[in-house]
């Protein structure tokens, strides 16, 4: 399992691509039974922000059926990231997004891993990591809660960190123009694959239906200790990727 080399080309220029058709529909479906299951149970409304920035359903988080979306494509991150080069995944977000009735505001364009207060991060800190694998787990057409990306933004911030020191991050996400955004669209089943360094957000669900999707955030081994010399190496932790 590997990337053809257009999708490769892509992720390189564009910091994402979807990989269409990756995880099998039996895994896809005892998830969503699993995700299902346990929002049937109820959802108390004073939870919904942390689970908005954090993950739906904490208890499936390290639920063998929510890890082993990861696992049906753990041969292609390793093409990518190196065999035996990633550190362990434990645990992976569930990240549902309903529908909302008041009209679509323009999404907000982050990095992972910087505070906000609802997100665990703590300030004075940049939890970075080296690549987000997303999975949907429902068909995702466009206005219905889509991965929104902001596509090269993860070059534009690398020039940015180059100039400024990356670790101005600390700070605020970098005052850099950025591209139009793009809602990410899709099958379930369908994975996206993106640069830790894309500019990405959760798109308004202004349709009828729940947007259902598991995120997980890989590392390479040892990138703590690299994580910011990574910010100006864009991809200094993918020996997989040819043209870099
Ligand atoms: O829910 C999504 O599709 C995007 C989530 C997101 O932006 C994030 O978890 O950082």
């Amino acid at each position: 399992m590997t990337l053809a080399e257009t999708e490769q080309e892509s992720l390189v220029r564009e910091g994402y691509v979807r990989v269409a058709a990756a995880v099998p529909p039996p895994r896809i479906a005892a998830a969503l039974r699993a995700i299902n299951h346990s929002i049937g149970q109820g959802l108390c409304p004073a939870d919904l922000p942390t689970f908005r920035a954090r993950s739906f359903c904490p208890e499936l988080q390290r639920a063998p059926v929510i890890l082993e979306l990861l696992g049906a494509v753990w041969p292609l991150v390793e093409s990518l990231l190196g065999e035996g080069r990633v550190e362990p995944v434990r645990s992976g977000q569930i990240a549902l997004a309903f529908p909302q009735l008041e009209p679509a505001a323009p999404p907000y364009p982050h990095l992972d891993g910087l505070h906000t207060p609802t997100n665990g991060v703590p300030s004075g800190e940049v939890r970075s990591f080296t690549l987000l694998v997303g999975v949907m787990l429902s068909d995702v057409v466009p206005g219905a809660g889509n991965l929104t990306v902001w596509p090269g933004s993860h070059r534009l911030y690398e020039a940015y960190f180059r100039e400024h020191g990356p670790r101005s991050l600390l700070k605020d996400m970098p005052p850099v123009a950025l591209p139009e955004p793009v809602e990410v669209t899709g099958r379930a089943g369908d994975l996206v694959l993106c640069h830790y360094q894309l500019a990405h957000a959760v798109g308004a669900n202004t349709s009828s239906h729940v947007r259902y999707a598991a995120y997980f955030r890989l590392k390479s081994l040892g990138h703590d200790d690299r994580r910011w010399e990574c910010l100006t190496d864009l991809w200094g932790e993918w020996p997989g990727v040819r043209g870099r």
